[in-house]
């Protein structure tokens, strides 16, 4: 596939709610979306990275440079014969930046599919047509404002319920959320590496409240911490942040660490690797789910169609365009008795709305390819 051009465009969206986590509050999300254009095609991808790099060690500012600087001259040198399937393996030289690469993989794997035809779900082995969806709910600044939150969104459709913890907002809020919705509802929680393995007998009373899953509790790379842990507490643990590919996701099953894995694409340098995820997991009986990054609909098409392969048992983070943005980039994801429709388009299977997308732009660059 022949490259013309890369462009780099800034933007900066405002949320519908600030949303607040153990590493920081944002009132806005600012990302870089990326165009590919071939002869025939454009090809289009949103990278996940946050303007700081609290998430993981990847900022936006980084990523643009690294793209530039480091991973677009690899492509390059491909020369015409690039395709999405080369770009993990050309750009294997340059250690980590697996947000950076995987806004490269996705920008040309969607190229490639729209001049072919077919769609993300098709090309990635989807067997649903519509994926169940969950949302994740933020540390707020009180029990009450919690359950109004919690209880907008449960009323909306949504099938399972994300809390945000933290020391001090953790217990409590759970136990009011149970209180007040009931012992049927999905509920799981996300610390975001919050917590050390000291803290175990205080997470093991968590368990009585009969949660799916307990996410990343522990610092990234504290796999053998979590191996512990897991052996501490009986809610499951479920990895985000310590997955960064499929050989991370063989090695903490194996070891005990996880029996739930949490698969983002931008995580894992891209969709190639996600599935890879996918079936290491589905070949040892641990069940995943998509998360987010609070993507625009253009991260969101794709990450649904993912969310449709067989193994994706559990509700994902892939929650409608409503519960992030006023005004999506792409026409709005609306939740359907709880459920997503996986696009059913040619590559992403969405189209960007110019208008939507110049309104929120903040610099662009073109890169002659
Ligand atoms: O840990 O899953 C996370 C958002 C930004 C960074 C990290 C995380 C999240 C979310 C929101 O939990 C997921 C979403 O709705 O996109
Ligand atoms: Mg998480």
């Amino acid at each position: 596939m022949k490259i013309e051009n890369v462009e780099l465009r800034r933007v900066t969206m405002p949320l519908v709610r600030p949303f607040r986590t153990s590493f920081g509050q944002i009132d806005h999300r600012e990302m870089t979306i990326v165009r590919v254009t071939t002869a025939n095609a454009e090809g289009w991808a949103e990278c996940a990275a946050e303007p700081d790099p609290l998430y993981s060690s990847e900022f936006l500012d980084g990523c643009d440079l690294v793209i530039r600087d480091h991973l677009l001259p690899r492509l390059r040198a491909v020369g015409d014969g690039l395709t999405a399937e080369h770009v993990a393996t050309t750009l294997a030289p340059v250690k980590g930046h697996p947000m950076s690469k995987a806004v490269l993989e996705t920008a040309i794997l969607d190229a490639q599919l729209k001049e072919r035809g077919v769609s993300f779900g098709q090309h990635l082995g989807a067997v649903n047509q519509t994926v169940p969806s969950g949302v994740s709910v933020g540390i707020m600044e009180s029990i009450d404002g919690l359950l109004d939150v919690v209880g907008e969104y449960l009323a909306e459709g949504y099938l399972r319920i994300k809390l945000k913890i933290e020391p001090g907002w953790d217990i409590e809020p759970v136990r009011a959320v149970r209180e007040r919705f009931g012992d049927d509802i999905l509920l799981q929680v996300d610390a975001n590496t919050a917590y050390s393995l000291a803290d175990a007998r205080h997470l093991a009373r968590l368990d009585p409240f009969n949660l799916l899953l307990i996410e990343q509790p522990l610092p990234e790379d504290d796999i053998l911490g979590h191996a512990s842990l897991a052996k501490l507490m009986t809610t499951p643990i479920c990895l985000d942040e310590s997955i960064e590919s499929a050989r991370d996701a063989a090695a903490a099953i194996v070891l005990g660490a996880c029996s739930i894995i949490n698969v983002k694409p931008a995580r894992v340098g891209g969709f190639l690797e996600a599935r890879r995820i996918h079936d290491v997991a589905a070949a040892h009986g641990v069940p995943v789910w998509c998360g987010g990054m609070l993507e625009t609909g253009i991260g969101r098409a794709a990450n649904v169609a993912l969310a449709g392969l067989p193994n994706f048992t559990l509700p994902g983070d892939t929650s409608a365009s409503s519960r992030y943005y006023a005004q999506d980039l792409t026409a709005p994801f609306v939740l359907q008795d709880g459920c997503l429709p996986v696009p059913t388009g040619p590559g992403i299977g969405v189209d960007v709305l110019p208008d939507a997308l110049a309104n929120v732009t903040t610099s662009r660059t073109d890169i002659a390819f």
